[in-house]
């Protein structure tokens, strides 16, 4: 038996009795990983330790892992040795996992030279060639997200709607006030009184100053008062929420410029961050709204929200390899506590 399904054996044995990865069209819903009881109120007692945030990332990372390992794990049980029908099989499943098509040439063809350099002879060369590969994809080349730069340091989140806009603001402002910075919510979503009412509800929860105005109001007005506001009071990072209709609707686009603009004016070294919020759950779309909003307004990082809950999370290898833009936090739940700063060595340790 090749080594590496002897440990993954071994380590399913201790992680979950009775649940099997080569079993991944299984329902998900029912594995005692994703019963968490944390997720209602934030509260994740398992971060204090590495092995601990590694344990929570993997569970919540369960469904693209069983679908991207599982299938894996499935091509190669029994392959004595590895061939170019292998790799075909794999070039499927690679796409399956949403990966992209670009991307999964691009391991295919490196799995390839290797191949004819005899250097990936069983199960465990593939695999371990193949996780090497997905980290050196995962490694964008950027600074730092680093909010202490500048004062105040101004992150304009961007995205379609639906996408976990407003949660993701929320989460960072909890993180952000945590570490004991002065944080100032942005209310510039205008078009929908609800989106106002849903952001001053997460400022009260997390204890942050908001700055807003009636529903219908100009975002740019709204932005022109907050870092004006920002400013006077010396508050160290200001979170600006934005509308997310259509993104191929033109004015959205215009009102995200201006909004940008108006920011600059006061501020010529701001936005210092343009987040662009992708849902992972639509796998491939995430892949054309960044070149989208990317050609616009000139994304500087991203967040992919839900990874908790789908097994198209291989979108997170394709977007970082199509466009070398630096993913800065994942979304692994609803609660506040679930945005993690992203980390390529854990995600790819998490995904196999
Ligand atoms: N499971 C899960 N749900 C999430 C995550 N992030 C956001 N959500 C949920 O996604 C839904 C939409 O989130 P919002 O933050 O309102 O999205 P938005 O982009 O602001 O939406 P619009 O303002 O309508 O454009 C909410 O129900 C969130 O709780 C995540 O990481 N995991
Ligand atoms: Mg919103």
């Amino acid at each position: 038996m090749a080594r590496w399904f002897r440990r993954k054996q071994e380590d399913d044995a201790t992680e979950s009795a009775g649940e099997n990865t080569i079993e991944s069209s299984q329902p998900e819903e029912s594995s005692p990983e994703t019963e968490d009881p944390s997720a209602e109120n934030g509260v994740e007692p398992a971060f204090e330790t590495t092995s601990g945030i590694f344990t929570y990332m993997r569970s919540r990372l369960q469904k693209t892992r069983k679908t991207l390992a599982g299938q894996i794990d499935r091509l190669v049980l029994g392959k004595k040795e590895i061939d170019q029908d292998v790799l075909e099989e794999l070039e499927e499943v690679l796409i399956t996992s949403d990966l992209g098509v670009a991307t999964t040439q691009k391991l295919i063809t490196s799995m390839e030279e290797k191949l004819h350099r005899r250097e990936l002879t069983d199960a465990d060369r593939l695999h371990i060639h193949l996780k090497d590969e997905i980290r050196r994809f995962l490694k964008v080349e950027a600074s730092a997200l680093d909010v202490t730069g500048h004062k105040p340091f101004v992150i304009m989140a961007v995205g379609v709607n639906g996408v976990g806009k407003t949660t993701t603001l929320a989460k960072l402002a909890f993180h952000y006030k945590q570490a004991g910075l002065r944080v100032m919510l942005v209310a510039a979503d205008t078009f929908r009184a609800a989106a106002t009412e849903q952001l001053s509800n997460w400022a009260e929860r997390v204890e942050v100053e908001l700055v807003k105005q009636s529903s219908g109001a100009d975002p740019a007005a709204v932005v022109y008062d907050a870092m004006a506001a920002a400013q006077a009071r010396g508050v160290d990072v200001v979170l600006i929420d934005t509308a997310g209709r259509l993104h191929t609707k033109v004015n959205l686009m215009e009102e995200l410029k201006k909004i940008k603009r108006v920011i600059s004016r006061q501020m010529d070294t701001a936005p210092h961050e343009v987040l662009l919020i992708l849902d992972a759950t639509t796998g491939q779309n995430a892949i054309s709204q960044t070149h989208f909003f990317h050609q616009e307004l000139t994304v500087t990082g991203l967040v992919l929200t839900k990874l908790d809950g789908t097994a198209k999370g291989g979108i997170v290898v394709g977007v970082c390899q199509e466009f070398q833009i630096p993913i800065r936090f994942i979304g692994l739940g609803e609660g506040l506590d679930e945005l993690r700063e992203f980390d390529p060595e854990q995600f790819a340790a998490a995904l196999f």
